[in-house]
């Protein structure tokens, strides 16, 4: 399977985040994306081939103009105000606050755009956010030109981005804009199964409403984990969408029997979807030995969750989303991949 990747995520690289009181390195580090990268390389996966530049219409397709532009600006304004280091969001809009109305202010657009206090801008992020979409769209059009499968080699991620909010170490999704493109280009239908040990809200919030995704996830019971506000099992689409999101939560402690279970249950509702392609949020933040995370996969469980989601035998694109663990990243992520190419075999 080919690879696409950009070094340009080398670009982005948060100084640190608040966790849990306690001001912390950064879980999100480029290492990440260059420890999968030597493994691809190491097992010789397949080519792994440069992006294509995509225009900003393909973003502003998912995400409102006004948070796309803070992304862009927001270290420069942060400078003009005489500050250094990265710009973080000091507040946050919640559900009280009006909201019909975008703060013209830096601080409160960072305020507005925003969910959390791990996802901060530095000067050189947007071109990294920039390069981690276009990696996706590559991978998107490789799947429109008929390949089986592809690896959006993605940083930073992406999946806890909604349409007017970013947060969770993600700025823009990824995974929701390379789906729109496959829409666009041609598809009627995508599943997208999110694998990453946190609840894909971002994902699903963008597809809400509509009957051309079916958004599946499996993650950390909201209960327990974050992002907390979303996750829960009743939250089951609306309008149009209704019918078409499924979320599967599992407690902490949660092995490989109760989560393929899970598997099994969404693998079968993306059957009965019949979907075009499917795309797959891959995060491997799952792995027992992640250090911000509460499940027990092992390194093979990876091997057989990639061999399962074959059986789909759908055109599949993988896009690279969390996995903390950074000794076993590399091992971890390309054996759903090379698992996946075992199942289709
Ligand atoms: C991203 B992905 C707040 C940090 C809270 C954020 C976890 C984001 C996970 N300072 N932790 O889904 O792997
Ligand atoms: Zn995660």
């Amino acid at each position: 399977m080919k690879t696409i990747y950009s070094q340009d995520h080398l670009l982005h690289h948060s100084p640190g985040e608040l966790l849990f009181g306690e001001f912390v390195p950064a879980f999100e580090k480029p290492e990440r994306a260059e420890l999968v990268l030597s493994r691809i390389r190491q097992i010789g996966l397949g080519d792994v081939s440069p992006p294509d530049q995509f225009p900003l219409g393909a973003i502003t397709r998912i995400h409102d103009d006004g948070m796309v532009s803070l992304l862009q600006t927001a270290s420069v304004e942060w400078e003009r105000m005489g500050r250094s280091g990265a710009a973080y969001p000091y507040t946050w809009r919640s559900g009280s606050m009006r909201a019909n109305r975008v703060p013209t202010s830096l601080d409160g657009r960072l305020a507005y755009y925003s969910f959390d206090c791990g996802t901060p801008i530095t000067k050189t992020s947007w071109q990294a956010i920039k390069s981690s979409v276009d990696v996706a769209l590559t991978g998107a059009a490789l799947i429109t030109s008929g390949a089986s499968a592809a690896f959006s080699l993605c940083r930073p991620p992406g999946h806890h981005a909604g349409a007017d909010y970013f947060g969770g170490y993600c700025f823009l999704n990824n995974a929701a804009i390379a789906t729109q493109k496959l829409l666009d280009d041609g598809a009627k239908r995508i599943a997208i199964l999110d694998i990453d040990y946190h609840h894909g809200n971002g994902t699903q919030q963008i597809f809400y409403q509509r009957d051309d995704v079916l958004f599946v996830s499996l993650h950390g019971h909201p209960d327990e984990e974050y992002p907390y506000l979303l996750g829960f099992e009743d939250e089951l689409g609306a309008g149009p969408g209704e019918g078409f999101n499924l979320n599967l939560p599992m407690r902490w402690g949660t092995s490989w029997p109760e989560w393929s279970a899970a598997l099994e249950v969404g693998l079968r509702r993306i059957v009965a979807y019949n979907p075009d392609a499917v795309v797959v949020s891959l995060g491997v933040d799952a792995y027992k030995e992640d250090p911000i995370s509460h499940f027990q996969l092992g390194s093979d469980d990876f091997t057989r969750a990639g061999q399962r989601i074959a059986s789909l035998d759908k055109p599949t694109l993988f896009i690279m989303e969390g996995g903390y663990a950074v000794a076993e990243i590399g091992i971890n992520a390309v054996n759903v991949l090379t698992g996946f190419e075992e199942g289709r075999m």
